[in-house]
């Protein structure tokens, strides 16, 4: 199948004078906006990137001047026609003063933004750009571009919510893509793309000083977690005859690797980024085992949720390269998981799997949501136990909850009255500074009480039969948490420093990672 806009790869349109800068905010791996470049330029339509510094683990602040000076000289010298910013939530502060600069400095040049936080929260976003553009974007940029370049209205674009002269546009989004093959694959050529780090200009692709390619599969997910942006898009296209949950074919995912392969010098692994993969039909799942080896031979880690991790699949993966699964526990409470967050307890998934991993050894990392308003203690208590119950060794991530706009549980909160909505990030940035949970960021000791114990129940150097013993005093420990708690600070940097030496055996210890991670009083727990 083919689209007009995005036809297949290796088509391209008849050039136009018509010139679109995309400006990532702190997100050098950003792939939507690659995506947009790639169907723009293969619309005929010239594209700049510039990637307004990286992302750094809870540490995200407003650029410095000199920084911003160096993007505002990028869009001047390249004399653009409409300058693109795609951000998350927390970060529409920054976007909001970003954009007033641009519009001082370039009064002509319209603004469209989009990304999760404009598809989440429209109504929030309104006249601080020209264009609010919500859903898939490839499609509906394209329209916007040749509108403008044609000069024609752009009032009644699906998908574009337009901004003018005072009033509002409101279009309903258009369709999903059926079919992603008809997707180019994300722009990573060089030429096109400013790196803008520490008063420094780069032009280059900074995404290939990574060892690490994200690549997506898919785009939907067949679950509706209460806490997820999913739920949102649920919403945004309602029924509709495309399916909310597509899948790309097997050739379309190798091409864009073979061509990575080739391109990324550093590359040693690929994380197969879908919030959930591999849940496709099986004839998908056989032909990537058999392809997947001799074609691309990379290393490959992927998300998938308990009930997934499934011998069969795990056996054919592992066998085709994977070498590390991520999953969500995200709480040890069967009734946390169900009446917030909304989702199928994997409690007993997750043990099978640790089971039969004794054979497979696949290296595992389990997702933990903290800092739930609504948890009650027992329900921590519970997610302690089962942190002990699962078989070692395992990783973990623990999440800090952030209420993200629109979202079913931020919907319900902010009704309840639980939430004010300054809490909701937009109005709020707490995942600038608190997503991967860090052990400074102010809690009750009773938090810091439980995180402490689930950090010390991943360590295999520690027994569990004491943790267990700290857990059954509880009442005692919680009011003298600060021993326990330094004790598992101590041993996450133990562990960061092993996780350090893996990387760096495996070839995969760069100067992004580093400095994403590497800050000792915001140590990451784990
Ligand atoms: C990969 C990923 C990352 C990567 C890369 C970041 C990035 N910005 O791409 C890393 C690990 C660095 C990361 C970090 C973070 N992430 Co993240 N991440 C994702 C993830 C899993 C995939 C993003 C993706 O590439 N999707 C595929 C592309 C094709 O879709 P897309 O980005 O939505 O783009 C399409 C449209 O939105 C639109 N569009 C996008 N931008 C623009 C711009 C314009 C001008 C237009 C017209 C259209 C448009 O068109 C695109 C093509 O159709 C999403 C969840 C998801 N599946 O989307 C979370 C997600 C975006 N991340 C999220 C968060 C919170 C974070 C962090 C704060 C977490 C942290 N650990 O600190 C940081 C912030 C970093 C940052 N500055 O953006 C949240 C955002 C929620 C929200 N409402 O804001 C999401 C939705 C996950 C969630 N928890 O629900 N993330
Ligand atoms: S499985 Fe992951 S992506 Fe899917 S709805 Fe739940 S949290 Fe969101």
């Amino acid at each position: 199948m083919s689209h007009p806009w995005a036809p297949e790869q290796g088509w391209t349109a008849p050039p136009r004078t018509f010139h679109v800068a995309l400006v990532a905010l702190y997100s050098v791996e950003n792939a939507g906006l690659r995506y947009l470049s790639a169907a723009l330029r293969r619309a005929g339509f010239q594209t700049t990137l510039v990637f307004l510094r990286d992302w750094v683990n809870n540490r995200l602040e407003m650029p410095s001047e000199e920084d911003l000076q160096l993007a505002l000289e990028i869009l001047s010298q390249k004399k653009v026609d409409l300058i693109g910013l795609g951000f998350i939530s927390s970060l529409h502060g920054m976007a909001r003063e970003l954009t007033l600069r641009i519009r001082s400095e370039f009064p002509k040049t319209p603004v469209v933004w989009g990304g999760i936080h404009v598809t989440s929260a429209p109504e929030d976003c309104l006249h601080q750009a020209d264009y609010l553009c919500l859903g898939e974007g490839e499609a509906a940029l394209i329209d916007l571009c040749a509108r403008l370049h044609e000069g024609l209205p752009t009032t009644d674009i699906p998908n574009i919510w337009a901004c003018r002269d005072g009033e509002v546009h409101r279009n309903p989004v258009r369709p999903l893509i059926p079919d992603l093959d008809v997707l180019p694959w994300p722009d990573t050529d060089d030429f096109n793309k400013h790196y803008i780090e520490n008063g420094r200009v780069r032009v280059e692709e900074p995404w290939k000083r990574t060892a690490e390619y994200r690549i997506y599969l898919s785009r939907g997910c067949p679950y509706n977690c209460s806490y997820c942006y999913v739920s949102i898009l649920r919403d945004l296209y309602g029924e509709q005859q495309t399916p909310f949950y597509r899948h790309r074919s097997v050739e379309h995912v190798l091409g864009e690797l073979e061509r990575v392969r080739e391109t990324f010098p550093r590359l040693a692994r690929v994380k197969i980024d879908d919030d959930t993969s591999f849940a496709f039909p099986e004839p998908w799942i056989a032909e990537f085992c058999e392809k997947y080896p001799r074609r691309i031979g990379v290393p490959f880690e992927c998300l998938l949720i308990p009930p997934m991790l499934r011998e069969n699949l795990l056996t054919r993966l592992k066998a085709a390269g994977l070498v590390r699964v991520q999953t969500g526990i995200e709480t040890g409470s069967a009734e946390e998981s169900r009446t917030i967050h909304n989702r199928t307890p994997g409690n007993q998934a997750i043990l099978k799997f640790g089971e039969l991993n004794r054979k497979l050894k696949i290296s595992v990392v389990y997702d933990v949501i903290v800092d739930n308003p609504s948890a009650t203690e027992e329900m921590k208590a519970e997610t302690a136990r089962f942190l002990l119950e699962i078989p070692r060794p395992y990783d973990i991530y623990f999440y800090s909850l952030n209420f993200f706009p629109g979202t079913a549980l931020t919907r319900r909160l902010l009704a309840e009255g639980v939430l004010h909505p300054d809490q909701v990030e937009g109005r709020n940035s707490k995942a600038c500074q608190q997503f991967r949970v860090s052990m400074d960021w102010p809690r009750s000791p009773e938090d810091k009480f439980y995180l402490a114990l689930y950090c010390l129940a991943s360590k295999s150097f520690i027994p569990k039969g004491w943790i267990r013993r700290i857990l059954e005093n509880r009442t005692f420990w919680k009011r003298y948490w600060k021993p326990l708690f330094w004790l598992a600070w101590l041993a996450n940097l133990v562990k960061m420093g092993g996780v350090a030496l893996r990387y760096l055996r495996d070839g995969e210890l760069t100067w992004f990672k580093i400095r994403q991670y590497g800050d000792l009083r915001k140590l990451i727990s784990q």
